[in-house]
């Protein structure tokens, strides 16, 4: 007979999600999954229930088998749903992640003694608000902390929506550490990892990177620096360390970077990362969900680029026009896109492969502006990305979007989401958003015919 543990029980709980659409591009609960390690580490007994999960039987029996693909991407189980008293829209709601039951059987067999819930996008709290109603029912004595995204951003909002004990804001370490020695619970020693817990089921199909953590630039809005203070240097080793473990444990052969800036201080962790990848020849693919500067893309980076395995790069461009560079960003000289389509052409990756992020639907943007920048973009023969603006609390914009929206963006979080089109204005509205997106879409149809 198996000894009974002793070792204190922990719950990690990847909530589900509520949102109009939603695409798994490379979606892991990446920062959660560094607490379980920390904690794994200092001697607790760690539980991951992910609501997210898309091979979930009972689940898929019901809802269907999401379509998946090679790339470790793909959908998720999706149900229909309503939106909540007073939010009106015409395109449908759903829930996406594994059935409530299914989660609430999950959660009470584990039997924690202490409980973390990680959260997303602020636009996503209803899922964790789901979560800790689990955890609360089951458990109401036991301890339920939130952190991530939506909590940092929005503390209030989140102790009141969700009634969990803790909302963890700021130094994460610090703040564990002292509601751990409050509940007596064994304080966990060292720093955090930069490495996540291993486990089979979220990292098989597509592995998550991070070199450098935050990011050194203050764009009006971004919350990087809100939820990073301060930029820390990436480790080539360490990150190539973890990339080993996660491809020898699991087969692990997609990587995307979850890097802000992952180009900044290259010659220290970009570049000699993919040295090391290259010299070990394991034949993986590596993708960029988030863009990367163009600035620091130079020819070496490129190339290394290409034979490591990038199948694509994703650029941040913004806008073509300077006025936006010079009120919201200072992000790179003007025809620094033209100089970097030519590298990275040069290098090998063809134009399919490169697109050019612009962001469109800012407080007050002109239509016009967003019309030229993807025109300008498209020229250079690369492929374009409309991403619409989704005002995030705190950030320098966020007044001026509180300002103009009628939508009362700080008492739900609900209409942050750009499917809503929080920034219409006379001077870019609903139909001219539609005419760019259309317009996108045409475009990228004839670069990949030519
Ligand atoms: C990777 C990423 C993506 C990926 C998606 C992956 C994902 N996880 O969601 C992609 C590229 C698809 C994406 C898309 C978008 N994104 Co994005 N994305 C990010 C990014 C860079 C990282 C997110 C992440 O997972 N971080 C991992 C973090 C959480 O790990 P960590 O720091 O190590 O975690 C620590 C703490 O958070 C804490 N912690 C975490 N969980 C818990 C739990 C407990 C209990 C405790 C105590 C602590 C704790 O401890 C951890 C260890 O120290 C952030 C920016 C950022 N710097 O975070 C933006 C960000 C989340 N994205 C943002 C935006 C705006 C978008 C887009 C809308 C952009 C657009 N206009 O198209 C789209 C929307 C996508 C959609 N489906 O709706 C905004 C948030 C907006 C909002 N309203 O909330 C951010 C903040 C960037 C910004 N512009 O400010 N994104
Ligand atoms: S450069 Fe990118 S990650 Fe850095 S602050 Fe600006 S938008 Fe955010």
């Amino acid at each position: 007979m198996g000894q009974i543990s002793t070792k204190p029980r922990l719950l990690l709980f990847q909530p589900p999600i509520y949102d109009f659409a939603l695409f798994d591009l490379f979606l892991k609960p990446y920062g959660l999954l560094r607490l379980g390690r920390w904690l794994k580490e200092s001697g607790y007994e760690v539980f991951f229930v992910n609501g997210l999960d898309y091979n979930e039987a009972v689940t898929n029996d019901l809802l269907g088998v999401p379509r998946r693909y090679s790339n470790g991407t793909g959908k998720f189980p999706r149900m229909r749903t309503s939106l909540p008293h007073g939010v009106n829209s015409e395109r449908s709601f759903g829930r996406y992640g594994v059935l409530t039951n299914i989660m609430k059987s999950k959660v009470k067999e584990i039997n924690p003694d202490i409980i973390f819930v990680t959260s997303g996008m602020t636009y996503w709290y209803r899922g964790v608000v789901e979560a800790v109603e689990i955890c609360k029912e089951l458990f109401p004595e036991i301890p339920v902390l939130t952190g991530g995204i939506y909590a940092n951003l929005m503390p209030d909002h989140c102790k009141l929506s969700t009634g969990a004990d803790y909302v963890v804001t700021g130094n994460t370490e610090e703040s564990i550490k002292i509601i751990f020695k409050a509940h007596s619970f064994p304080v966990p020693s060292g720093k955090i990892p930069t490495g996540p817990l291993m486990l089979e089921d979220v990292w098989k199909d597509a592995g998550v990177l991070r070199l450098n953590e935050g990011c050194p630039f203050h764009c009006d809005y971004c919350a990087s620096d809100l939820l990073c203070k301060n930029f820390i240097k990436g480790n080539a080793e360490i990150a190539f360390e973890l990339l080993l473990e996660m491809h020898g444990r699991f087969g692990t052969s997609n990587f995307a970077f979850y890097d802000d800036a992952l180009l900044v201080n290259s010659d220290k962790s970009i570049k000699p990362f993919l040295e090391m990848v290259i010299q070990k020849n394991l034949q993986l693919k590596f993708y960029l969900p988030n863009a990367v500067h163009l600035q620091f893309l130079d020819k070496e980076t490129a190339s290394l680029m290409e034979r490591a395995g990038f199948q694509e790069i994703r650029l941040g461009y913004e806008s073509s026009s300077s006025d936006f560079h010079a009120d919201y960003d200072d992000k790179f000289p003007e025809d620094d896109l033209f100089r970097v389509v030519e590298t990275l052409n040069n290098a090998g990756f063809s134009k399919n492969s490169i697109t050019a992020y612009i962001l469109g639907g800012l407080p007050g943007q002109p239509w016009r502006d967003v019309e030229r920048s993807i025109k300008t973009a498209s020229s250079t023969g690369i492929r374009v990305s409309l991403a619409e603006y989704s005002p995030v609390p705190r950030t320098t914009l966020w007044e001026k979007s509180i300002d103009i929206c009628p939508l009362p963006l700080e008492k739900e979080p609900l209409f942050h989401n750009n499917s809503f089109f929080p920034m219409k204005w006379e001077g870019y509205t609903a139909e001219n958003m539609t005419y760019l997106k259309n317009m996108v879409r045409e475009l990228n149809v004839n670069q990949k015919n030519l």
